[in-house]
């Protein structure tokens, strides 16, 4: 995967977190088909060395959407494969088994917000706003907007954010859990980086469970989600990481997994 040349996404390791950069600031990260590809392609091969993933914008914003600039006449079979590829795309960061941690500022708008909702942590700066304006620029949501952003902030503010275009502010973000954490002007990336490290130290089988099976208990039935809860619960607390984790937690010592 290392191999791979992007141009529009910037890809560095640093230790066991691998930093990804939308790199298209004068464009304010606007996703191009190329930018979306070079996504896909990381997702598909991250690097083996890879525990966690940092995902930021560069310059002033996060992401900007769609690269308006690329909109061109299209068939309807055309318009359902790209909007189909954005979905493998997010269903490979969601569903990938790397956690993902997102620093965000500035524009978090349309398939930016996409992006970012299919991450698992999201620290946002006092500039993030986020808004859905497609139904403003005549077209709709492809990228799950539809799914992710209605399972966090539930369906009825979906339809008034794309009626209206309306942006929410980043204290708005946080409420709604847009964002986890809000932090300072300039502080989301430190934040971020913490927070990955801590991730990176949990048992692998736990953070695996955290990122398979919940949001899949989430969408069964009560009995279901609850039968399949006690099946993970005794996968985990049956391992060695397990048990040194509850030993250490005994003997008041911290714990890493990773080391
Ligand atoms: C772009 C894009 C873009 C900026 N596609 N080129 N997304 C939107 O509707 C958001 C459109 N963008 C904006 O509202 C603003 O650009 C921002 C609020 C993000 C930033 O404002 P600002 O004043 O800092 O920058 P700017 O001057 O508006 O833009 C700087 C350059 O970036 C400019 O290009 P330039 O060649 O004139 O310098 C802009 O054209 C360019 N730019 N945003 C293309 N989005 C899977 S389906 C998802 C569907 C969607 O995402 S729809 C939402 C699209």
């Amino acid at each position: 995967m290392t191999d791979h040349a992007f141009t529009q996404l910037a890809f560095e390791m640093e230790g066991a977190v691998a930093v990804l950069t939308l790199d298209r600031p004068d464009k304010r990260n606007a996703v191009s088909g190329v930018l979306i590809r070079e996504i896909n392609a990381f997702f598909a091969a991250p690097p083996k060395e890879a525990k966690v993933v940092v995902l930021k914008g560069a310059g002033e914003h996060f992401c900007a959407g769609l690269d308006l600039s690329e909109h061109k006449e299209r068939d309807v079979q055309e318009a359902l494969e790209i909007s189909r590829y954005w979905h493998k795309t997010t269903e490979m960061m969601q569903m990938g088994g790397l956690p993902i941690v997102a620093a965000l500022k500035g524009a978090v708008i349309g398939g930016g917000l996409e992006l970012a909702i299919s991450a698992h942590v999201r620290v946002a700066e006092p500039s993030t706003f986020y808004a859905l304006p497609e139904g403003r620029r005549g077209i709709f949501v492809g990228g799950g907007a539809s799914m992710r952003v209605g399972r966090v902030i539930g369906f009825g503010r979906v339809v008034e954010m794309m009626l209206t275009g309306r942006s929410y502010d980043a204290e708005d973000g946080l409420r709604l859990g847009l964002s986890h954490y809000l932090v300072g002007e300039g502080g989301a990336l430190a934040k971020a980086h913490a927070l990955a490290d801590q991730i990176a130290g949990n048992a692998p089988l736990a953070n695996y469970m955290i990122l398979q099976a919940l949001p899949r208990i989430g969408e069964m039935s009560p009995a279901e989600g609850l039968f399949a809860e006690e099946l993970a619960t005794a996968l985990t607390q049956t391992s060695a990481d397990a048990r040194a984790g509850m030993e250490a937690f005994l003997k008041k010592q911290a714990i890493r997994f990773d080391r």
